[in-house]
């Protein structure tokens, strides 16, 4: 073969390989950046929407605010606006208003939609006069309340941003809406800063905002006749006819799209909250792909030119790509510094974090939780919550879960307080992150009170009482859990239009917060009318309501508090209000009201002192256990075969405090939690001193809370002190009360498996107090029944205690349960249980809980050894 054959064999084999690899190559890279912008893209989309949002959300507070004031109420309510001196006086205000807060113009509609006034005086294109039913922004504050509405300005021919808010006297008979609206300028700003394009697309596809001027109230993919004859009827963009910039979607997830002259940009988008449908478009160019030809000629010309350019495009490529990395960090860094800019106005926290670590924050962030920025970055947003709180939250990040929820927050010193999370997902630089807006709700406690405080100065004005309702929804949490949160939003919403019926005129109504509301009664002075009118809120809420389809009934707890009897500031009284309404609902009487009385308040600060010495007892070895022995009945004798283990608190400043006073806060406190872990490692170790001394044995048995059980490291716990201190686990027994039964099934049933599964005992406390269900003893492996003292002491008196107790007692044994039978106190009740069988005895005439020294000799003077097992 001539050598000039192999040569150029060779030749083109070097060519076809290189042009392979330089092929492949720029597919390689062409892939690489396509990640990378889109990556970039997303996230520029994200935070200008995170960046309007705030702006929206400012906005919205400041035209409620707006609506909320005096004069615009004024205004609204007189019948002749030619009452020069209000008119003046509403104007002055307005314009103030809208200069201060940067807005275009405000103005007030009639509640059939005319414009009654607006802030500008004497021009030409003033709107009042005119009639705006037609605008969905009118039509849907309404409706709703409020509501955001981007639109053409009819008159003014600008664009703008309409704020609207529903503007109510104070018996919330409609006035009109207040408008405020916002130049579009002011948020079209941020969307010029970028390099690229953003757009503000409403739900058509229309662009609204853009730096590209020429595309502005323009369509992207065109529109159909029906949605043209629909803008037109809002007059949207002032009648215009909307013209189509003749895009096309492509690329995979339409991540491309093409311009009618060829262009084509990649596409970042991200969703408006606030205006619904609305989205952030944010584009950038995409360079023609070379377009490889397919033809054996071309592929060889093609490897020559592409050998001969390898090196040259190789350093194009390279050159490409670190002038685009270079720019998306700036862009980056860009939008980051003014996305911090903008976050600062807010009184809203922000916190940006990963996985829980905090990368970022703003100032509102510093000041609700009273950490500097410094300590809040890298630090866990977990340890800025209620340690209770965690699990939820944690749950609700995994699920990605986007919308606002109550926790409770911890700030620096420990304290904590009710707080509104909303938190989003995110990109950032191509990693997820998540964006938690903050709200503290104490805050918003604060506008309560300083209505209250007005109604309160109103009140002495004018020498009358005053009367605050506090009125929590009872189990409404349950609607929420099981239809959705905008079912509940409903529910809400009628209930509150149900609570307006039933007011009188002189009556406010306050939303406090998620289902609480507070009502203010101006005119009543005794308590029978107060009470009247309660029971008519009261008949009214449980009438059934028909949402979605499902017919549901509500009710609600209230506590009452008068001014001035029961509180001279607005935050005494309310309060006490809330203290009347946990006190009502506490001792049975959820569904109905209470009215304050000074011993709630001497009570609640009774407790609160128990808890703070509660909070020591350990240190302070205040602690001490008891003993209560159980016997069985065998050859006429009475014989000692397990003790119930009861705990004792002596404290040094209180003196002697019961456990039915204290084990109830030790549960609300979860102080419970440490309580029970020394009470059942000190049962252990003294059980091991007793069987160490040769003395009989006897099974003991430990009370253990359903907060203990809920503790993820229980078992571990138990296992721990067991193998600790060497106590047996057969000869532990744990009395579990029926309240953990109830609140979660497969729960309770997997922990009392793993209790089982270590040998330990269980018996189920209290029986015939709580729901007492049969279904219990089958479905959880329970070895023994202990029926509650109260059923034994009444059985006497009482013919349904007895049958209760003879029902228990055959059930049990039924399903192959023992039975304890709980405060013996005389013979005949000794005498009646021995009839029904049943297995064991506790109570003062058998013994009182003695002390462990006492317990000692009991256990010397027990003559045989305890049998473990049911005597027959
Ligand atoms: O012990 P009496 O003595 O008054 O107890 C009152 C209540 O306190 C009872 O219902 C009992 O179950 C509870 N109690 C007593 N000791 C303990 C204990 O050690 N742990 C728990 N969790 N509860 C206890
Ligand atoms: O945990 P439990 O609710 O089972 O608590 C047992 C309680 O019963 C303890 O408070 C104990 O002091 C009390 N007790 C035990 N025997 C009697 C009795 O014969 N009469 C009365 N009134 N209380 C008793
Ligand atoms: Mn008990």
């Amino acid at each position: 073969m001539p050598i000039r054959t192999i040569l150029l064999t060779l030749t083109l084999f070097c060519c076809v390989v290189a042009g392979i690899s330089v092929a492949l190559y720029y597919r390689q890279t062409h892939i690489t950046a396509l990640e990378r912008e889109e990556s970039s893209i997303n996230t520029a989309a994200n935070l200008l929407s995170v960046e309007l949002e705030t702006t929206l959300k400012s906005y919205k507070q400041i035209t409620a605010t707006m609506a909320a004031m005096p004069p615009v109420r004024e205004v609204l309510a007189i019948e002749n606006r030619q009452d020069r001196k209000s008119y003046i006086q509403a104007k002055a205000l307005l314009n103030d208003f809208c200069i201060n807060n940067l807005a275009s113009i405000c103005y007030l509609l009639s509640p059939q939609g005319d414009v009654v006034i607006e802030n500008r005086r004497d021009i030409q294109g003033n709107l009042e006069g005119n009639n705006y039913a037609f605008r969905p922004y009118f039509k849907k504050s309404m409706l709703l309340g409020d509501t955001v509405y981007a639109a053409y300005g009819i008159t003014t021919h600008k664009r703008g941003i309409y704020f609207g808010h529903k503007v109510v006297d104070q018996n919330n008979e409609v006035l009109g809406v207040a408008v405020v609206k916002v130049p579009v300028e002011k948020f079209e700003q941020s969307l010029k800063e970028l390099s690229g394009i953003s757009l503000l697309l409403d739900p058509d596809g229309v662009v609204f905002a853009s730096k590209r001027e020429s595309w502005v109230l323009k369509s992207l993919w065109g529109l159909s006749e029906s949605v043209q004859t629909d803008i037109q009827a809002n007059r949207q963009y002032a009648g215009k006819h909307i013209e189509n910039l003749g895009f096309t979607k492509s690329g995979k997830d339409n991540r491309l799209i093409q311009e009618a002259d060829s262009k084509a940009y990649f596409v970042g988008e991200a969703d408006l909250l606030s205006l619904p449908g609305w989205r952030i478009l944010h584009l950038e160019d995409v360079d023609p792909v070379s377009p490889f030809s397919s033809s054996i000629v071309s592929i060889v010309s093609w490897m020559f030119l592409v050998a001969s350019f390898t090196s040259l495009l190789l350093f194009r490529m390279g050159m490409r790509d670190l002038r685009r990395r270079l720019s998306a960090e700036d862009e980056l860094k860009n939008s980051e510094i003014r996305l911090r800019q903008l976050t600062e106005l807010t009184s809203e926290g922000i916190l940006i974090h990963q996985q829980g670590t905090i990368i970022d924050s703003n100032h509102a962030a510093e000041e609700i939780f009273g950490y500097r920025r410094e300590e809040l970055i890298t630090a866990d947003i977990w340890q800025l919550m209620a340690p209770e709180c965690v699990s939820t939250a944690v749950h609700h990040m995994l699920s990605g879960y986007e919308r606002p929820y109550d926790i409770e927050g911890q700030r620096k010193g420990g304290e904590i307080f009710p707080m509104e999370i909303c938190a989003r997902d995110s990109l950032l630089r191509g990693e997820g992150i998540r964006v938690c807006c903050i709200r503290d709700l104490t805050q918003s406690q604060k506008q309560v009170t300083d209505r209250l405080s007005k109604a309160i100065e109103a009140a002495d004005r004018e020498g009358k009482k005053l009367t605050v309702l506090y009125i929590d929804l009872d189990n409404f949490k349950r609607f929420n859990d099981s239809w959705g949160h905008d079912f509940g939003d409903r529910l809400l919403t009628a209930t509150t239009q149900r609570f307006r019926t039933a007011l009188s005129k002189h009556d406010s109504l306050i939303r406090y917060s998620g289902d609480e509301f507070i009502v203010l009664l101006n005119d009543l002075v005794d308590e029978n009318k107060i009470s009247r009118r309660i029971n008519r809120l009261i008949r009214i809420l449980k009438e059934e309501y028909m949402i979605e389809g499902r017919n549901i009934s509500l009710s609600a707890t209230f506590g009452i508090a008068s001014y001035p009897e029961h509180g001279v500031t607005s935050k005494e009284l309310l309060q006490n209000a809330e203290l009347a309404m946990y006190r009502c609902r506490e001792m049975g009487g959820q569904g109905y009201f209470a009215f304050y009385s000074n011993e709630m308040s001497d009570e609640a600060q009774q407790r609160l002192t128990l808890e703070q010495h509660l909070r020591h007892v350990i240190e302070n070895d205040e602690l001490s256990l008891h003993y209560q022995p159980v016997y069985y009945h065998d050859d006429g004798n009475e014989k000692l075969c397990s003790a119930e283990v009861l705990v004792r608190w002596n404290s040094a400043e209180l003196g002697f405090v019961g456990p039915d006073k204290f084990i109830p806060i030790a549960e609300n406190t979860g102080l419970i939690v440490e309580i029970g872990r020394w009470i059942l490692h000190s049962a252990c170790v003294q059980g091991m001193i007793w069987s160490q001394a040769k003395l009989p044995e006897f099974r003991m048995a430990v009370n253990v809370s359903p907060r203990q059980l809920q503790q993820q490291n229980f078992i571990e716990d138990l296992k721990l002190i067991l193998s600790e201190t060497g106590f047996p686990a057969e000869r532990l027994c744990l009395e579990i009360t029926e309240g953990i039964l109830l609140e979660d099934d497969q729960f309770a049933s997997h922990i009392l498996q793993q209790i089982k599964a270590l040998g330990v005992q269980l018996a189920i406390d209290d029986f015939g107090t709580g729901y007492s269900s049969l279904s219990y003893l089958k479905r959880y492996p329970f070895d023994y029944l202990k029926i509650d003292r109260s059923f034994v002491m009444d059985m006497e008196r009482d013919e349904s205690h007895q049958q209760l107790v003879k029902a228990s007692i055959l059930m049990a044994h039924g399903m192959s349960l023992k039975v304890i039978a709980e405060g013996v106190e005389n013979k005949d009740q000794l005498n009646y249980l021995k009839q029904q069988s049943c297995d064991y005895f506790q109570g003062y005439l058998l013994s009182k809980p003695i002390p462990a020294d006492s317990f000692r000799r009991v256990l010397e003077k027990s003559t045989r050894r305890c049998s473990l097992n049911h005597p027959r």
